[in-house]
């Protein structure tokens, strides 16, 4: 299975580390395609490629993935881009957030049939929140 993990970078890098981590979880689900999104390398100065570059790959990698999993926590329009392109898509799309940061988040995803919403709070939650997850989903 091929997972492509959404998180913020130009719409800040607060929570880089959570991403690594949740990175590391997911691997033993499929191959990553985006592990650089957990890079503490990534300021939100990003990659040194230029914008249209950054666009299409990303693009491709998600045209060619089996899931999205993003974590929504901190805001972030590619992020909220690339959701709205996987459910176009039909893809699987999981999001993660924290809800003692965003309590109510936008109607945009929390209204979407195509997106399974995960509150969560440690990452210590995670590992089981994303075994249950992928077994009644992602095998099938
Ligand atoms: C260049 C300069 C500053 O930031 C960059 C961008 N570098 C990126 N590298 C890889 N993926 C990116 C980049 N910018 C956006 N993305 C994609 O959008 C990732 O897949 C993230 O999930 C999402 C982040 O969007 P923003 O709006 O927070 O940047």
């Amino acid at each position: 299975m091929k997972i492509y993990f959404a998180g913020s970078i130009r719409g800040g890098r607060d929570d880089w580390y959570l991403y690594r981590e949740i990175i590391a979880l997911l691997s033993a689900y499929g191959d990553v395609l985006t592990e650089h999104i957990g890079s503490s390398e990534l300021a939100v100065t990003g990659e040194d490629l230029p914008d249209k570059e950054i666009y299409d790959r990303d693009l491709d990698w998600l045209k060619r993935c089996d899931y999205l999993v993003a974590e929504v926590t901190r805001p972030s329009l590619g992020v909220g881009f690339e959701i709205g392109k996987a459910t176009e898509w039909g893809k699987r799309v999981l999001c993660l957030y924290r809800p003692s940061i965003t309590p109510s988040l936008s109607a945009m995803l929390a209204g979407c049939e195509g997106v399974t919403l995960q509150a969560y709070e440690e990452i210590e939650e995670l590992q089981l929140v994303l075994a249950n997850h992928f077994s009644s989903t992602a095998m099938k």
